[in-house]
């Protein structure tokens, strides 16, 4: 069993602080990375040491695998946490961890690839029972071959990269004449993308859901499933709202599901956190196996509030050779979590993503309200990354409660400095249709005409009060300029690192 008592995160964000509040509660330590661009970021101040990994472009910091292990053998790190995004996914990475002798806290590495291949995952999957869209377990070679293969499933058909996932290199099919064009323009987006322009094809499913399964699998030979996530409210291929559980699924079809998830999990060996997609089809029950997630996902706190479990925790026990404290006879959903995703993009300009300094920030919080950020007043926030500033989490009773709740820490919720999806979230959580659970992955491209009208845009009030309050605030505090006095870090060493974890530049300001 690997003896682990500190761990690097390599990741950003949110998510770096979300593993790093594990390992804290997990009595490890945490060794932070950071880029130039986020060296003021709460991330870098909740570890016990930070690591400066180079300038803000991802592939000259979270994506340097050898700045990374480097970094964790510099600071006498035995484990090294993906986080979700950058290099969770890359088999190579979880290889080049492996033999620095460091323990990779996600998946084996043959895993990885295993499911990054789709045709190769389909295959797998149907050896092993699990449901799969009707179409080819092979790439095809042609577009010739790919209307064969049209012709017997029946259209409308999808192209998919081999390599693909999050749909790109996808293309629809409506028709015999559109194939041709469809496959080059799908053979050249992933080779693009990917550097491998392989296509397969798969029959288009109709406005189907997307549900997911979170499982764990410890080394002991264990495989839980913790439910299902109703990941369906998307834009582009971005989960905007994610629920748990999902209106749709009974008892009876989420135990099938979730039978099937623990199939694919064992069917490549799987350990750890991971998540098996699925379509699930308007009505009559009948779902099919899209694709597996090797990693923590960014909706998993929903699961988490639902199952009681700490899916981060649990993770760096697997990681430790340790078994899992989750019993299958004992998980039963409770209540109902839902989780938003507060953007730095502007739902009104297209969601465009938006840059800009937090000037103010005012949490929610209460009773079921969970506030999982990365970024904290005073930050400035750039291109670089994903626009995600932090998850919005509730938990109540019922689904009913659950969004009442939300409404309510939505509108606790101030940020000033740059806009946000704030708004967009309390438009949706009003329309009668989404109260219904009436759902499915086109749902937001449906409606998003309506929900994105310009109207009165009554959000915006109060942020405009509380804009108008600061500048009044501003101008008393220039009058009188706080007294500042500098304490020689030998004097108090404690003080230093104290105003360190409290942003307080080195623990010189008194
Ligand atoms: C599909 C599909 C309909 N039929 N496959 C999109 C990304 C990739 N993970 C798979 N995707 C889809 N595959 C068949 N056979 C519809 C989608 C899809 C989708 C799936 C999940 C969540 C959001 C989506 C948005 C658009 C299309």
């Amino acid at each position: 069993m690997a003896r682990i008592s500190r761990i690097l995160v390599a990741n950003r964000g949110e998510i770096a602080l979300r593993i790093i509040r594990a390992c804290h509660e997990e009595g490890l330590e945490a060794v932070a990375v950071y880029s130039h661009a986020d060296r003021l970021s709460p991330h870098v101040r909740a570890a016990e040491l930070a690591v400066p990994i180079g300038p803000a472009p991802a592939i000259d910091s979270y994506l340097n695998i050898g700045r990374l292990i480097e970094a964790a053998r510099a600071t006498g790190c035995q484990a090294i946490h993906p986080g979700y995004g950058f290099l969770s996914e890359r088999a190579p990475f979880a290889e080049a961890v492996a033999r620095a002798g460091l323990v990779f806290v996600g998946p084996p590495p043959a895993a990885i690839q295993a499911m990054g291949d789709k045709v190769e995952a389909r295959r797998r999957m149907q050896a092993a029972g699990v449901p799969i869209v009707p179409g080819t377990t092979q790439a095809v070679p042609d577009a010739r071959r790919a209307g064969d293969a049209a012709a017997r499933l029946g259209f409308p058909v999808l192209l998919k990269a081999v390599a693909g996932g999050g749909g790109k290199g996808m293309r629809l099919v409506r028709e015999p004449g559109e194939l041709e064009a469809a496959f080059q323009a799908a053979q050249g987006e992933a080779l693009r993308a990917f550097g491998a322009g392989d296509v397969y094809v798969e029959k288009y499913l109709l406005r189907p859901r997307h549900i997911e399964i979170q499982v764990l699998a410890d080394t002991h030979g264990r495989i839980v499933a913790l439910g299902e996530r109703e990941c369906s409210i998307q834009r582009r291929h971005q989960k905007l709202i994610e629920e748990a559980p999902s209106v749709a699924l009974s008892p009876a079809l989420r135990r099938r599901m979730s039978e099937a998830a623990t199939a694919a999990a064992g069917a490549v060996g799987y350990v750890s956190a991971g998540t098996i997609e699925f379509l699930l089809a308007p009505e009559g029950g009948d779902f099919y196996f899209l694709e597996m997630n090797t990693r923590l996902q960014v909706e998993h706190p929903v699961t988490e509030l639902v199952y009681g479990v700490d899916i981060v925790r649990e993770q760096l026990r697997i990681a430790a050779g340790q078994p899992m404290r989750v019993h299958a006879g004992t998980l039963h959903p409770r209540g109902h979590a839902i989780e938003c995703r507060i953007t730095a993009e502007d739902p009104f300009a297209d969601f465009l993503p938006a840059t800009g300094s937090l000037r103010y920030l005012r949490v929610p919080s209460g009773p079921g309200v969970r506030w999982d950020a990365g970024v904290e007043q005073g930050n400035d926030v750039t291109l670089f990354y994903d626009p995600l500033l932090a998850k919005l989490v509730v938990w109540g009773e019922t689904r009913d409660v659950a969004i009442e709740r939300m409404r309510r820490a939505l509108r606790e919720l101030v940020i000033v400095g740059l806009p946000t999806s704030q708004a967009f979230y309390l438009r949706v959580l009003e329309e009668p249709s989404f109260r219904r659970g009436d759902i499915d992955i086109t749902y937001l491209e449906r409606l998003s005409g309506a929900l994105l009208a310009p109207g009165p845009r009554a959000e915006l009030l109060r942020p405009l009060a509380v804009v108008a309050a600061l500048l009044a605030e501003e101008r008393r505090a220039a009058a009188q300029p706080p007294k500042v006095a500098v304490t020689p870090p030998d004097r108090a060493t404690a003080w230093v690192v104290e105003g360190r974890r409290e942003g307080l530049r080195e623990g010189l300001r008194e």
